[in-house]
């Protein structure tokens, strides 16, 4: 799933816009003949989600139509032409001329299609394109669940199984491009270390007749080259940069690597990508970035913001890595559904490590065993798809697998005490999911966050422990010095039983910016605080504890409950747009070296 590139072989059209626009709250569009054109269209904008952009699609989450003409450039007659979304949240089925596709089901990953033969040429094209994006107990994330525990306190509109707005729609960029007709279909780089010198292992596929082809690393140390020889469409080749510059936090170097195909002297098809040569480990209660432990500073995070919703925002972006920059943050995880293929770049360019996660948040195991295989050949399903978009980012250090699966009865014990429920179930589940991403990806670490009270059993099925902790917010909450207590006591007993590198993936309160209270209330900045420095100082005493992601990197909106003043979640340590709190001056000075020149390696953790 390379991204679409445009050079001297490829070109590419992004369908950025407005584009018809359509609810079919009936489901007739089909019958109706949409698939032609809609009958009563408004203008909607794409990408972003269509829920704030008008009054009465707020909550609507059944089935809207897109549509939207184009020409194909004469010059691409010769060529392959695909379709690529880059996320339509929950399915999609698309159209060109009336004629049917292909479909796709998950929220935030992108899918592409050969449409060559759906494609006219001097006349006018129209892509049409069907998004719904229903909760059901059977999707991944689920909603709509009954009988699980959830009611009372806990309901929420709509009815998800997580704390984040339901953001339909075309997310992220619908683009038409062209390849030669052989082409590089994809690019595999693995990157190791032999003492000093880089090893970069490429695999090739092409699409096409067995050509020859060249792969050329350009770099300080280069460049290096090596033909490219395809038996039924792979070539592997490896590199080896001598005294190689590492990719880090510090000093994110990117290679640049060429790969072409080749008839004889003339180059048929050319895919160009950045590279970064490191390793990733996991060493006792250690993580390890090219061999040296390395604490993880930082977040979890959601793509959020008003009237665009989930939509790719690329201002947004650079503000937010500019603010992760500034606070010493050196991480962050994508909680809890991936994010856009930019945010990859950025962080490879800005040496930003990324945990990055599946939409695999509010699994649960209480509807019988073919509702879980169901929800279970999703979860393959976008990992799959997951590694095979994001395996080349040298950001990306981890895969997380879930987010806060529920073992049964988990949040029927409001006093945090043990569930009395069979705690083996779903231990097959994250085995196969974990197996398999091992399985793809041989070279990063696996790990999910756990729930406070979840399956020990689950965390020793990862390479790294991820917990989320809410001692003194929704245990404990206003009691910081117990909820202190209660934190440490968990982490020795959990490294004792475990002995893997713990990474508390989530704590942090509700905050509402600009309320304040002495001694610290609950709610208030200086609560937020006080907080998180009792998180951090439990960590700074814990040699196992190999990383802190507060929760939450900035304010969003999430379905409307009585826990969520304004449809918000506001643990944020920015508010939603990005004005920062007294809990982000405070991580700055916990976390950048800057902002405290005279702080030890030892301080910042
Ligand atoms: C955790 C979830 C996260 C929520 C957070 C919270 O992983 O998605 O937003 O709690 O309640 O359980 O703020």
């Amino acid at each position: 799933m390379l991204y679409p590139q445009q050079n001297d072989r490829r070109n590419l059209l992004d369908l950025s816009g407005f584009w018809d626009f359509q609810l079919d709250p009936d489901d007739a569009g089909e019958r109706a003949g949409w698939v032609n054109g809609l009958t009563k269209p408004r203008q909607v904008a794409v990408p972003a989600s269509w829920n704030e952009q008008f009054q009465d699609t707020r909550d609507y989450l059944d089935a809207a139509w897109y549509a939207r003409r184009f020409y194909v450039p004469e010059n691409w007659r010769r060529q392959r032409v695909f379709l690529r979304i880059g996320s339509a949240n929950y399915a999609a089925q698309v159209w060109i001329n009336g004629r049917y596709v292909g479909d796709h089901e998950g929220g935030h990953l992108p899918f592409a299609f050969d449409v060559s033969d759906h494609v006219v040429w001097n006349e006018e094209n129209l892509v049409v394109i069907r998004v719904e994006g229903r909760l059901t107990p059977t999707r991944v994330p689920p909603g709509n669940v009954s009988g699980r525990g959830i009611g009372g306190l806990m309901s929420n509109y709509p009815r998800t199984s997580f704390d984040f707005f339901p953001y339909t729609g075309l997310h992220r960029p619908v683009i038409l491009y062209s390849v030669p007709q052989a082409y590089i279909r994809d690019v595999t780089v693995m990157t190791d270390l032999e003492g000093h010198t880089g090893v970069v292992k490429i695999a090739v596929e092409q699409a096409g007749d067995n050509l020859r082809g060249r792969a050329v690393l350009q770099g300080e140390g280069g460049p290096q080259s090596a033909d490219l020889v395809f038996a039924n469409g792979q070539a592997t080749t490896t590199l080896t940069v001598p005294n190689a510059r590492l990719w880090s936090t510090d000093d994110p170097y990117l290679y640049r690597l060429t790969v072409t195909l080749n008839d004889g002297d003339a180059v048929l098809d050319r895919y160009v990508l950045d590279v970064g040569i490191r390793t990733v480990a996991v060493d006792g209660s250690r993580i390890l970035l090219n061999g040296k432990p390395i604490f993880l500073t930082g977040f979890g995070r959601h793509e959020d913001f008003p009237i665009h919703g989930r939509g790719l925002n690329m201002p947004l972006i650079v503000k937010d890595y500019s603010l992760l920059k500034w606070i010493g943050a050196n991480s962050y995880r994508t909680s809890h559904y991936p994010y856009s293929e930019e945010q990859m770049w950025m962080a490879d360019h800005l040496g930003i490590l990324v945990i990055d996660e599946i939409p695999a948040v509010g699994l649960f195991f209480e509807d019988g065993k073919e509702n879980i295989q169901t929800r279970l050949a999703l979860c393959r399903q976008q990992i799959g798809e997951l590694i095979a978009r994001d395996k080349n980012h040298p950001g990306v250090i981890m895969w997380s697998v879930a987010n806060e699966p529920m073992p049964p009865n988990a949040l029927r014990q409001p006093d945090g005490s043990a569930p009395p429920a069979d705690r083996t179930v779903g231990i097959d589940f994250f085995r196969s999911l974990i197996e398999l991403t091992h399985h793809l990806d041989p070279t990063r670490p696996v790990t999910m966050a756990s729930l406070m009270n979840g399956p020990i059993e689950w965390m020793a099925l990862c390479d790294v422990v991820c917990i989320n902790r809410y001692w003194g917010w929704y245990v404990h909450g206003g009691q910081l010095d117990q909820a202190a207590q209660m934190l440490g006591q968990e982490l020795d007993s959990l490294y004792d039983t475990l002995r893997k590198p713990i990474i508390i993936s989530e704590f942090g309160a509700d905050t509402l910016a600009g309320h304040h209270s002495d001694p610290p209330e609950m709610w208030s900045e200086e609560y937020q605080v006080e907080m998180l420095r009792r998180y951090l100082d439990a960590a700074a005493t814990r040699p196992f504890v190999a990383g802190l992601h507060v929760w939450n990197f900035a304010d969003f909106k999430t379905a409307q409950g009585i826990i969520r003043t304004g449809g918000l979640n506001m643990k944020g340590v920015f508010t939603r747009d990005r004005r920062p709190k007294m809990a982000a001056h405070f991580l700055r000075q916990r976390w950048n070296k800057a902002a405290r020149p005279d702080t030890t390696e030892q301080d910042q953790a």
